[in-house]
């Protein structure tokens, strides 16, 4: 089962020339759509999560020139229920496209193989079972935007999602079937981090992205089923009316948003953790210093994982759940953030006294850890049970999860997109405009979203197509800054698209990182590794020399090495 043979493998026609890598081996539609390769897959998931990111872009700058002015920018070009159509797309396609299997499905698909020196995962057919599962899910996504719409918000909160007119079956559907790709990726990824590290990995040798990628493939296969149970019964209710939800025939629409949340909180750990993973790895190669606090790091993101499942209550402090109930979720969420806390204490000690090189990953790291903080810690206000009274359902909490979401995942995505790209297409992108865009993205995005904050503390509703005049300066704002943003991202993006065409020949490892996956040549060859490489700690640096003549880093055989313990 672990062992991935070129017999086992179904692509045809790839030939073993040592000068060929994965991308080169063979061509053709069909040697990428059937590919067993995990690079491939990650190649192909990346394109696709990159097309969602677009699509709900869009839509979120037409949300965002919508609310320029109280009554609506554009008129009866977008009524009322259009706009609620808007932002419903916009967040169903951000979460369930784009952000749930960004990391893990492309960066993770790519990476934690060459990270365990394998061939491959656990099991290929899987991993691509889970990428053709993407496709069909994206497709009954789009059914719903192009048949009617979908207006529930993209949490299908009941009783209103049993009542509309708008497609909340093919919808759910979609969210259903791309529940067993997140599925199918945890499953995998457990199995191939249990069953193929190689000799001399021990748990505690693993470097931290694996950890992390650990830690959300436990929840990927925990929670993801509660919610293919809950729009099971959705569906039933709408289609047969079961009567589960529906209180005209004494159902419980509150049930609906425990067994929502049941999923949907930890689902934000699977959003957060893989973005966490790729900071603690962009922080120690940047500070060339090992990360400071290994173990912690890597236990933090176990117990965030198993406390995520203990607080959903606390997205229902105003739906009806007793005092005592609520008192309790409002106890435990202040738990989660522990962990979260111990993370940032230890990137930021790992910088301490480093060797810091401000490169575009770095860059994004250090957005990171400033946009993270700041999302973290509204979080505790919301998680407060007094504050999140008068808060509840205000642009706050759009602030505050945007913070999170995109000034944390998607900034981290980024980030470990720019560090990994020389390894996946093997080519370097362009420094200068690379940063310039970092810096283009973190002004827009605080512009964005800080004046959120405000309003919302003030008492601006989240969900409204129109608002009080009163309101108008912090929305301005915000759409301002959401263009700046837009042109910061679609930036980003053209450097490393640029880069394939015009970005000078990538050496094996650019960045002088010590993980296995930068001890193969860039782009790695079809098998990976044509020796299995050599396992020492992930994060000692001292016997890695930067090679003027190459570019990149080389192994210095002459370095006196470091106790291979001594990031504990
Ligand atoms: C530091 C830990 C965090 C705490 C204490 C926290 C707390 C909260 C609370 C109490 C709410 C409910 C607010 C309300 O509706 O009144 C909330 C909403 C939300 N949070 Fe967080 N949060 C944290 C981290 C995160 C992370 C890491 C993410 C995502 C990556 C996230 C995403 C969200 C989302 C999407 C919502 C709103 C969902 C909705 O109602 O549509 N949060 N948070
Ligand atoms: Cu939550």
């Amino acid at each position: 089962m672990s062992t991935i043979t070129p017999e086992t493998q179904i692509d045809s026609g790839h030939n073993d020339d040592p000068s060929s890598n994965y991308l080169t081996s063979s061509s053709g539609f069909m040697s990428w759509a059937f590919t067993l390769d995990h690079k491939r897959i990650g190649v192909m998931y990346l394109v696709g999560i990159f097309a969602a990111f677009f699509l709900g872009g869009v839509l979120a700058l037409l949300l965002r020139l919508h609310l320029m002015v109280p009554n609506g920018l554009f008129g009866d070009w977008v009524s009322l229920d259009s706009y609620n159509q808007l932002f419903t797309l916009h967040g169903a396609v951000m979460t369930f496209l784009f952000i749930i299997p960004s990391i893990p499905a492309a960066l993770g698909n790519f990476v934690l193989p060459l990270m365990v020196g394998a061939k491959d995962v656990a099991f290929p057919r899987m991993n691509l079972a889970s990428f053709h599962l993407w496709v069909f899910g994206a497709i009954f996504f789009l059914i719903a935007l192009v048949t009617t719409g979908l207006d529930t918000g993209w949490t299908f909160y009941t009783p209103y999602s049993i009542e509309t007119q708008t497609n909340v079956v093919a919808a759910t559907i979609g969210a259903f079937i791309l529940g067993f790709s997140s599925i199918f990726t945890g499953l995998n990824f457990i199995v191939t981090v249990n069953t193929m590290r190689p000799p001399g990995m021990t748990w505690f040798k693993m470097p931290l992205f694996m950890w992390a990628i650990y830690a959300t493939a436990i929840i990927q296969i925990l929670a993801t089923p509660v919610l293919g149970i809950t729009l099971l019964l959705l569906m039933g209710e709408r289609i047969l009316g079961i009567g589960i939800f529906d209180p005209s025939m004494g159902g419980d629409p509150v049930l609906f948003q425990h067994f929502f949340w049941f999923y949907s909180h930890p689902a934000v750990y699977i959003m957060i953790l893989p973005a966490m993973g790729i900071i603690s790895e962009l922080m120690s190669v940047y500070s060339r210093k090992p990360i400071f606090g290994y173990t912690f790091i890597a236990y933090s993101s176990i117990a965030i994982a198993l406390l995520g499942f203990l607080v959903w209550g606390h997205h229902m402090f105003v739906s009806g759940q007793s005092p005592m109930s609520a008192v309790i979720f409002s106890g435990l969420t202040f738990s989660v953030s522990i962990p979260s806390a111990i993370k940032v204490f230890n990137w930021t000690a790992t910088m301490y006294k480093g060797n810091i090189n401000l490169a575009t990953p770095m860059c994004y790291a250090l957005s990171f850890l400033f946009l993270f903080t700041i999302g973290g810690l509204t979080g505790l206000f919301l998680g407060a049970l007094a504050t999140d009274v008068h808060l509840h359902d205000t642009y706050f909490v759009v602030a505050h999860f945007h913070y999170v979401m995109m000034g944390g995942t998607v900034i981290a995505f980024v980030g470990g997109l720019y560090h990994w790209w020389p390894k996946m297409f093997g080519v370097m992108y362009n420094e200068t405009f690379g940063r310039l865009f970092c810096a283009v993205v973190f002004f827009g995005f605080n512009l964005t979203f800080l004046p959120q904050f405000v309003m919302g503390s003030r008492g601006m509703p989240r969900r409204y197509a129109t608002y009080v005049e009163e309101y108008q300066i912090y929305h301005v704002l915000s759409t301002i800054g959401a263009l700046t943003l837009g042109i910061g991202m679609v930036g980003a993006i053209a450097v490393l698209v640029i880069s394939l065409f015009k970005g000078r020949k990538a050496p094996a490892n650019p960045w002088g990182a010590a993980t296995l996956e930068w001890t193969c040549t860039s782009p790695p060859p079809y098998y990976n590794f044509e020796h299995a490489p050599h396992v020492d700690s992930p994060y000692d640096y001292s016997d890695l020399k930067y090679d003027a003549r190459i570019g990149g880093y080389v192994k210095d055989p002459n370095a006196p090495k470091k106790s291979s313990s001594d990031h504990h």
